[in-house]
């Protein structure tokens, strides 16, 4: 069977490619390094890890204090046996493209497109090879659409004119975005996003015979949407696909969307989805029959093709990830045992780095939460100064938190809840009103201790040994509350300038 969630936990903004019976998909990564995730699959069904198109710190200067900031929605493409990916830094440099002959890697240095605003840039080469660049337009725009034009790969530019090709199917539709381009029975077909990608998320298609337009919007729009199925239904936010005709004919879409637990809420951030295409008539009809994302689908008319799953709590796994760009020194591991470093103090607003000082670096390094019940623990060495322990984050330093800190009466184990208040602000994230709730504090007496943090959906257990410290509701993680496009992460932190800790036998188990 094809399952959904396709790639469960945070993977948004999937862009998939095909190259003879080969598949690749990437998503985007915002403030994680490394960034821009790639699968591989020959079935649809089965999708592994295979590197990361963004792994070399000159490739991805980020922000990490703005969590939901860094790399936006990527498409992935396959030109003359080069592969592209193209994508936004909204922290630093906007659109930029790089290649890859092998997309497990490595990937060249990012070409940032002169002429290219927005975000959501993709690529399309047309019969004679010409390429083409579209993007939305500029967010301050009074009325937003998609934009197209001709780019000059070798020199990295837009040229010749700009054209706006598509406003999107409503009238005054919000958030036009992640345009894709098809060429097929001599019309090029343009499905864009609409709507925001939350509750009114959807997916949109218009199709012209030129490719710079006019588009004409198709008249049974939106082709995919669960806007209309209310809040309690379990799969949310759906939009934001691109298509993948296999070679036996088929299409399928893949796309993300969220699933909600315990209220209304989206812990996981956005998960990657797909659902099988008829393309048989003029226009294309996503999951026919009901029209809706469902759990499962038959399996693809494809061989099948599982591969070995790899040790995901070896901390070598490319499941991990640090929280910004990292430097030098800040993590060694050999797989089992995790060193950790922070030179800054990230939890405590008021501590935070000023916008004009340099980053820093927050000892982070954590994985995606993948599911809505889970147990993440870890054995930690008591540090000899600052805080360490395991914690769950989300976007605007959302989180819990158990763990060790040095203080001036010694040891002391503590769980807290970091909570922030207000709407969130993304240009000022830092703004934030914030509480940093101590939940338990009490003496410890050891050299190391396990912690765990454990959920049973919205209810969280966090745990040193065998001791619940605190149960709390978790619902704060959800983007609904904490705002932002990621999911929440779990994982080691080291706060404290200075500090540094060691980490051993990571364990993850989800359900
Ligand atoms: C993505 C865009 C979007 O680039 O969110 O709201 C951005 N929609 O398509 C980040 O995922």
């Amino acid at each position: 069977m094809l399952n959904n969630p396709l790639l469960p936990g945070f993977y948004p903004d999937p862009s998939i490619c095909r190259v003879g019976d080969d598949y690749y998909m990437v998503t985007s990564s915002f403030t994680y390094f490394p960034g821009v995730p790639v699968f591989h699959s020959r079935d649809l069904m089965h999708w592994e890890q295979i590197g990361h198109c963004l792994t070399r710190p000159e490739q991805l200067p980020l922000d990490w204090q703005a969590i939901s900031g860094g790399v936006y929605a990527p498409t992935i493409r396959c030109h003359d046996g080069l592969f592209y990916m193209v994508t936004t830094n909204v922290s630093h440099g906007g659109n930029f493209f790089v290649t890859a002959a092998d997309p497990a890697g490595p990937w060249s240095d990012p070409v940032y497109v002169k002429g290219a605003p927005g975000i959501d840039p993709t690529i399309f080469w047309d019969d004679d090879g010409t390429a083409y660049m579209m993007g939305t337009t500029d967010w301050k725009e009074a009325v937003p659409g998609v934009w197209i034009g001709q780019v000059d790969l070798e020199k990295g530019c837009v040229v010749g004119e700009r054209v706006l090709a598509w406003r999107g199917a409503l009238r005054k539709a919000s958030a036009p975005e992640a345009p894709h381009l098809y060429k097929k029975d001599g019309w090029y077909y343009l499905m864009i996003a609409e709507g925001g990608t939350e509750d009114f998320h959807a997916v949109t298609i218009a199709r012209s015979q030129h490719i710079l337009g006019p588009y004409e919007g198709y008249r049974g729009n939106p082709i995919l949407t669960h806007r209309h199925l209310g809040f309690d239904y379990p799969i949310a936010n759906v939009g934001h696909g691109d298509l993948v005709q296999t070679q036996n004919g088929e299409w399928y879409m893949v796309m993300l969307a969220s699933r909600i637990y315990g209220g209304y809420h989206k812990n996981l951030g956005r998960e990657t989805y797909i659902a099988p295409v008829d393309w048989s008539g003029e226009w294309p009809v996503v999951s026919p029959g009901t029209g809706k994302v469902e759990w499962t689908y038959p399996a693809p008319k494809l061989p099948e093709h599982p591969y070995a799953e790899p040790d995901h709590d070896d901390f070598r796994d490319m499941c991990w990830n640090t929280l910004g760009t990292p430097e030098d020194g800040t993590f060694s591991t050999d797989g089992k045992v995790l060193t950790l470093r922070s030179t800054c103090d990230w939890l405590e607003p008021e501590k935070l780095p000023h916008p004009a000082a340099p980053n820093g670096c927050p000892g982070f390094y954590g994985r995606r939460q993948q599911h809505m019940t889970f147990s993440a623990a870890v054995t930690l060495a008591a540090p000899d100064r600052g805080m360490a322990g395991l914690l769950l984050l989300q976007h605007g330093f959302n989180g819990l938190f158990v763990g060790l800190t040095r203080t001036e009466n010694g040891l002391v184990m503590r769980a807290i809840r970091n909570e922030k208040y207000g709407k969130p602000d993304y240009d000022n994230p830092r703004d934030y009103p914030r509480e940093m709730k101590l939940l338990y504090e009490a003496p410890f007496d050891g050299s190391e201790c396990t912690l765990t943090i454990a959920a049973k959906g919205q209810q969280h257990s966090l745990m040193v040994n065998d001791r619940v410290l605190a149960e709390t509701d978790g619902s704060f993680l959800g983007s609904e509350t904490a705002g932002g496009f990621v999911g929440a992460y779990v994982g080691c932190c080291v706060m404290g300038a200075g500090a540094e800790a060691a980490f051993r036998d990571f364990r993850y188990t989800g359900e």
